[in-house]
């Protein structure tokens, strides 16, 4: 119906304004007009298809040995933290063995910090001496070494960096997790993110070769700032059209960016607590979690997770059509606690096996409950039966004509049972070992 209300002359100039101020670059609503170029758009394709990917949080914080947020739980001014680095000497890092452990464990791509919220660059940077080469006896910029050996053994490298920093003067005002720790009562914002942040951006996306993308962390810290997100966001894409911009601000997706992240959690699920419930139906799905209940090198924490339970844990998240970007807390020496080592072979054996049914594959056509999900790729879906005792499984209705119904792990057949109310399959008792049942139906398309 046509509307009869007369035009209104000061609401459109407010809206006008508006409109005018979000297409301004500096402003905190990010990159409103962006259109991903054709090589984001296969970018984030194949984001999906690789679905499991290694974390990497590493700095000098490792050295204390009780996680990346020791600088801030021990209240530590900068000029105490300022000694750090001078002990940090990672003489055993080796970029070939932590790449090869990505690959054995069935890892796509690699997410490394760059930079934590202590804003130590672990990168030869040429904006600020706070660095890895200029502050440390090791001298050496692990990045461009890991980043090397990854375009070797083609893996995607992401840099993980934080926006949030507790050494930087001109991270002012200070944010949520604020501590007198000896900066001065002033400082220059938009230096801060106009010549550091951007500075040191441009730096890892020139100088490391062709990079996966950006896995930005702390907006959380000042969520009312303006972080001029339309001018960064707009830089790394003409840097490299191809980069994602993956922000973990734990609320729905801003224009600009590419992948939609949650912590510690399945999309919309907010067990966490912090992550938000909406779930985009457009972007690309990642998921972040521990091996064990640290993120950066924590020496009392041996809470590591089961292989069966990081298997599971990886099936739920592609069942979700999420990828899982499982962490680890390599040693201030540069080596990867063999704990952490043999539970990701374990999951790399899994997917050798049964890598057909994640790889490549989206979120199947049955809603994830108790007893499993599924996943899908052409005309496969994939019964994942994660928690089933009973002889016979229902299943809601599937559409397509169910050709065969197969166990994965050896090709037998499965009895399937398909009418207008549903699937019945009768898969065969669990092993005592097998983590996942994994049944493969072909469907007619
Ligand atoms: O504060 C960080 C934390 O140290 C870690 O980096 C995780 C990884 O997702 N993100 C932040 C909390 O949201």
């Amino acid at each position: 119906m046509k509307s009869t209300r007369p035009f209104n002359i000061s609401k459109a100039l407010i809206i006008l304004t508006v409109a005018l101020f979000i297409l301004l670059p500096g402003n905190a609503s990010a990159q409103t007009d962006y259109q991903p170029s054709p090589e984001n758009l296969q970018a984030r394709r194949e984001f999906q298809d690789m679905k499991f990917g290694m974390f990497i949080h590493w700095g000098a914080y490792s050295v204390l040995g009780d996680g990346e947020w020791v600088f801030h739980n021990r209240k530590l001014t900068v000029e105490e933290y300022n000694r750090l680095p001078l002990f940090f000497d990672p003489e055993k890092f080796d970029a070939h063995t932590w790449a090869s452990l990505a690959k054995a464990a069935g890892m796509k791509y690699i997410t490394i910090t760059s930079r934590h919220h202590d804003g130590f660059a672990m990168f030869d940077s040429k904006v600020s001496d706070w660095n890895i080469v200029a502050r440390t006896p090791y001298k050496k910029d692990p990045l461009k070494m890991l980043a090397d050996e990854c375009h070797r053994q083609g893996i995607k490298l992401f840099f993980y960096y934080s926006q949030l920093d507790w050494h930087n003067p001109d991270y002012y005002p200070r944010g949520a997790t604020n501590w007198p720790n000896g900066r001065p009562d002033h400082g220059d914002w938009n230096a801060y993110l106009d010549t550091y942040m951007d500075g040191q951006l441009t730096e890892l996306l020139t100088n490391y070769g062709p990079i996966g993308g950006i896995w930005f962390d702390g907006m959380w810290d000042k969520p009312d700032a303006d972080w001029h997100l339309a001018k960064t966001y707009a830089l790394i894409h003409q840097l490299q059209p191809a980069a994602l911009i993956i922000p973990n601000h734990h609320q729905t997706p801003r224009p600009g960016e590419d992948v939609q992240t949650f912590e510690r959690d399945l999309p919309g699920q907010n067990t966490a607590g912090f992550n938000t419930k909406y779930v985009s139906a457009r972007l690309p799905l990642e998921s972040c979690d521990t091996l064990n209940d640290n993120w950066g090198f924590n020496i009392g924490d041996s809470n590591y997770k089961s292989p069966a339970e990081l298997v599971r844990r990886l099936v739920r998240t592609a069942g979700a059509n999420s990828n899982l970007l499982l962490n680890i807390g390599p040693y201030p020496n540069g080596e990867i606690d063999p704990e952490f080592v043999t539970r990701l072979h374990a999951v790399g054996d899994w997917l050798s096996k049964y890598g057909d049914s994640i790889y490549g594959t989206r979120g199947g056509p049955l809603a994830p409950a108790n007893w499993g999900v599924t996943t899908q790729k052409e005309n496969k879906i994939y019964i994942h039966v994660l928690d089933w005792n009973a002889p016979l499984l229902a299943l809601p209705p599937i559409e397509g004509k169910i050709m065969s119904a197969q166990l994965l792990i050896d090709g037998s057949k499965i009895d399937v049972t398909q009418t207008i109310d549903g699937v019945v399959l009768k898969p065969p008792a669990p092993k005592a070992e097998e983590v996942d049942r994994v049944v493969v139906l072909t469907v007619a398309k």
